[in-house]
């Protein structure tokens, strides 16, 4: 029996975060703890690029493009959405997710999700490095992790592809 999985060493990996603006001082947390998670585990210092965007709405298009530059082993999207904030809650939350998933299965590339989706800014702030963690963080070691399994799996150019 062979158990195959990642690493959380992204020393040779290349990695794209995807932050939306809407609730910045919310989104920059997520950014800050996914980019903390990628220099902790080995990230080299040209491998990470931060892209911003509107909403949580345009995460996925902005992904999409960075898939298909063949720049980068993996993508983060962090951003959020609050009920209160919004009466077309669902259709941002659920079309962020949608889409970024769209982009992952249309890809082979690892996008994650960093997406709070909250009833009140109090819970946002408990998931972007409050009581309850850093979701810009997870969605970054689930690429890390994701990426490497990849190379693995060779679902992605590993680095003996153009030998
Ligand atoms: N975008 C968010 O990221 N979070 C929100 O809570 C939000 N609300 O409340 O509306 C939001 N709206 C903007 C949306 O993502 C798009 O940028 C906009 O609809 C333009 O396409």
């Amino acid at each position: 029996m062979r158990i195959i999985e990642g690493t959380l060493d992204a020393s040779k990996l290349r990695i794209a975060i995807v932050v939306s603006r809407f609730n910045e001082l919310i989104t920059e947390r997520l950014r800050d703890g996914a980019i903390a998670a990628a220099e902790e585990h080995g990230i080299d210092a040209d491998g990470l690029d931060v892209v911003w965007v509107p909403g949580a709405f345009e995460l996925a298009m902005a992904a999409q493009l960075l898939a298909e530059s063949e720049e980068y082993d993996a993508i983060v999207c962090v951003g959020c959405v609050i009920r209160g904030e919004t009466p077309h809650f669902e259709y941002v939350a659920g079309e962020a997710a949608r889409g970024i998933g769209a982009v992952a299965r249309e890809s082979g590339l690892p996008v994650t999700f960093g997406v709070i989706t909250s009833d009140t800014l109090e819970q946002a702030q408990a998931r972007a490095g409050g009581s309850v963690g850093n979701k810009g963080r997870e969605a970054m070691l689930a690429a890390i992790e994701m990426a490497t399994l990849f190379t693995q799996l060779g679902g992605a150019e590993s680095e003996d592809d153009d030998d």
